[in-house]
Order: structure tokens, then sequence, then C-alpha cells
């Protein structure tokens, strides 16, 4: 099994993340950002968004981070991380939509304006309505949290490697993200895993006040 993606992105991450927790061997190939190699002809035909991650499991190509997830849950998870219960399933998965379509983007936009921007470009107005939608999703997990260990119940699910991969870089950018109490108590879980801190809590200093991938 291959997957390829630079380590900076934490859509890479968080599939990396999970390879860890299931324990399949796997190796890694950086591509994209300072790496490169998303335009050549061979890249594009095994994703033709040109985007990392892409996993390739044998003759199998998959791209687009949640789809992998799921993919590998479903191949490599059984029992522990996939169900073949569809409702059960979709406890989880509300969460890993939730996660794409609205706490990423709000971590994004405060991500891009801030972190990736050059201070002197910096729109702090728009960084601080993108750390105020952050705040409403962290509330939202808050009370998730308030009544189960995890995201979406008693056990770790695909809802925690989504939502769990953007809580280290949130706060360590450099703005002062308050935790609330369970999201707080949940993330000082996920820190003690070793996949946690291999993948996610990497260095992505890189990244600082640059504009481009
Ligand atoms: N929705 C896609 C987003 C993929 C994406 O935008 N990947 C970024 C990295 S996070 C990328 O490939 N950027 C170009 C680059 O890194 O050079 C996913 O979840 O896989």
């Amino acid at each position: 099994m291959k997957i390829y993606g630079r380590t900076t992105s934490f859509n890479v991450q968080k599939v990396l993340w999970f390879l860890e927790e299931l324990g399949v061997p796997y190796e890694h190939i950086e591509l994209g950002g300072r790496f490169g190699g998303l335009e050549s002809d061979d890249f594009a035909r095994l994703n033709p968004m040109k985007k990392v991650p892409v996993l390739i499991d044998g003759d199998k190509v998959i791209w687009e981070s949640h789809t992998i997830l799921r993919y590998l849950a479903a191949s490599y998870g059984t029992g522990k991380w996939y169900s073949d219960d569809a409702y059960q399933r979709s406890l989880y998965e509300r969460w890993m939509d939730w996660s794409h379509v609205l706490f990423q983007p709000a971590f994004m936009a405060m991500f891009w304006g801030y972190y990736r921007m050059p201070a002197s470009k910096r729109n702090m107005p728009e960084v601080n309505e993108a750390l105020q939608k952050c705040m409403t999703c962290l509330a939202t997990l808050d009370t998730a949290l308030a009544d189960s260990k995890y995201v979406a119940g008693a056990l770790m699910t695909l809802a925690d490697i989504c939502a769990g991969s953007i809580i280290y870089r949130l706060i360590s950018q450099g703005l002062d993200v308050p935790l609330p109490r369970h999201v707080a108590d949940w993330y000082e879980g996920l820190k003690s895993q070793a996949g946690y801190q291999k993948w996610i809590m990497s260095d992505f200093a890189e990244l600082k006040g640059r504009e481009d991938f």
C-alpha cells in the first residue's frame, strides 16, 4: 500500500494517522507543495483533481481523504472501525461530513488568512470571523463530547480522526484558541496516541507566511 502526499497537508495527515491506527504496513511518498509532482501526466492519471492524498492499494487507486478513510475502514478495519449496519456507520459518518463541510473550511479560512499569510497582508477582521466559526464548531463538538468519551460514542471512530486531525494545528498557529472543557479532555487523549504524535503533531513551520502550496 502506498500513500502519496506531503506530511504538512493535514488531509494527508489524517490518512497517515488512520493507517497507524489500523496497523497496516504502508509506504509514504512525499508529493505536492515544495515536493511538486502534482502537475505531471502520470499523477493526473492517478487523481484528475491533481491533489493529495492519493492511496494506492494493489491495483486500486483512491483519492479524496474521507473516501480513503472509508475505504480503509471497510477494507482493513472490520469490527473495530467499520460496521455492517448502515445506521451505525451513519453515527460517525455524519461527523466526517460535518468536519469536511463546516469545521475544516472554518479552520482553513483561519489558517490561510493568518498562518499562511505574510503578517503585513493579514486581514484580521476576516481571521477573527473565521476564528468565531471555529469556536462555534468547537462548541458543537463539546456538546457531543459531554455525553460520550469520543465524538460518536464510547469508541473511537473516523469521526475522531477527521475532527481530531484539525485540533492540533488550530491551536498551534499562534492565536489564542481556548478549547472547551470536554474537547480539551478528548484532545489530551488523542495527544497520548502514537499515531497522532507521529503524523498530526508534526512540524508545519515551513508553511508560515507562504501563500502557495
Ligand atoms: N477534499 C480533498 C482536498 C485535497 C487537497 O486540497 N489537497 C491539498 C493539500 S491539503 C493539495 O493537494 N494541495 C496542493 C499541494 O499540496 O501542492 C481531500 O480531502 O482529499
